[in-house]
């Protein structure tokens, strides 16, 4: 795949970079912003690339499973919330986008990229959302760890990255609220509804725990990516203190989460879960979960539908050069 093996390029890199490699690093060190216009080592670039690309993807891609419900939302205040959530996202891919094209890459290659099925976007959004419950768990638990995962990426060591982020933040956590609130609507509504809940609940679970990416032994780009301040907290530290905020919510809802082995340490002060199944992972990242097929389709599908909409804006900046050229 594409996106693998970035972080080898530093490696590689020449003798001659290695003064300019260590004052990037001091840079880093000191907690300064890197910029557009800055040297970066070509792994930090790439690196970047790889990961906003992705971030950006999931966006696009995670429009899809709550899109579904748009017309079918129980009222009309939820049908507006729900089409102003599904909005947001779209506008966080364009942010994310624009972010990766100030690392030299454009746009078109890395749509062209997700639509040739060569990168990732998050595993969370290969899985159906077969109720209404679904649009309440993915807000309160998949916006949930969206916002554990990327409040610390407004930290990151890369300003544009950074400054996205501050944004889509405020924008998730609104997100998260109005799922929480769908789930607890639910929950003190009929038994048949508080069921549907709870249902949503037992299948969202354990892919939103997968979400925060492989253990952090098998994390083949933490390290750097670490050392370069674009990841503050590693997968499992992240994981945890999802797993920590969510508990007492569920318990709030009066929901069970499907977790037989989940206990509190009171020595430690956390919980802890039972054991991950990383082979369903894995299978979603090869492309064999409930629904990656569907999703790169309708992503192929709705661009050759826009095709006209690049043809006219094409046309359009076509016209308008050739109008200033002309006047000049
Ligand atoms: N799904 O070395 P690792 C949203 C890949 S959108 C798929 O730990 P890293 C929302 C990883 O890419 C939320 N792939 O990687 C939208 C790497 O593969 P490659 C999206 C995953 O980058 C709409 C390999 O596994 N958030 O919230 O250090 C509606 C090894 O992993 C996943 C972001 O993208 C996964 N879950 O850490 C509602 C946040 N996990 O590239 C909500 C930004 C890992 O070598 N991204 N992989 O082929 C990150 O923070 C980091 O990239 C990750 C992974 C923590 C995800």
């Amino acid at each position: 795949m594409y996106t693998q093996a970035l972080d080898t390029a530093e490696a590689q890199s020449k003798p001659a970079d290695t003064a300019a490699a260590a004052r990037f690093q001091a840079r880093i060190d000191a907690e300064q912003r890197i910029e557009p216009q800055d040297f970066m080592p070509e792994a930090y670039r790439r690196t970047l690339i790889r990961q906003i690309s992705q971030h950006a993807h999931s966006e696009i891609v995670g429009m899809l499973p709550e899109g579904n419900w748009i017309t079918r939302a129980p009222s009309l205040r939820r049908k507006a919330a729900l089409l102003a959530k599904v909005q947001d996202e779209g506008g966080h891919g364009l942010y994310l986008y624009a972010a990766a094209e100030t690392l030299g890459v454009a746009r078109e290659t890395l749509v062209d990229q997700l639509l040739a099925g060569a990168a990732k976007y998050s595993s969370i959004f290969n899985y159906p959302t077969l109720t209404w419950a679904d649009i309440g768990a993915i807000g309160w638990l998949v916006d949930g760890a969206a916002i554990m995962n990327q409040i610390p990426l407004c930290r990151c060591s890369y300003g544009p990255y950074a400054r996205a982020m501050i944004r889509i933040c405020k924008e998730e956590s609104f997100h998260q609220r109005q799922g929480f609130e769908i789930m607890l609507t639910l929950c003190r509504g009929t038994a048949a509804q508080k069921a549907m809940a709870q249902d949503a609940l037992d299948r969202w679970w354990w892919p939103v725990l997968m979400m925060f990416g492989p253990p952090d032994a098998q994390s083949r780009h933490s390290q750097h990516s670490a050392r370069w301040k674009i990841k503050r907290f590693s997968n499992d530290e992240l994981r945890q203190k999802f797993l920590d905020a969510t508990v007492p919510q569920a318990q709030f809802l009066g929901l069970t989460l499907p977790d037989p082995a989940l206990a509190f340490d009171p020595e430690t002060g956390h919980w802890r879960a039972g054991p991950i199944d990383w082979a369903e992972f894995e299978a979603v990242l090869a492309g064999n979960g409930p629904c990656n097929r569907e999703r790169l389709e309708a992503r192929r599908r709705a661009h050759d539908e826009g095709g006209w909409v690049r043809e006219a804006a094409r046309a359009h900046a076509e016209k308008r050069r050739a109008a200033k050229a002309r006047a000049a």
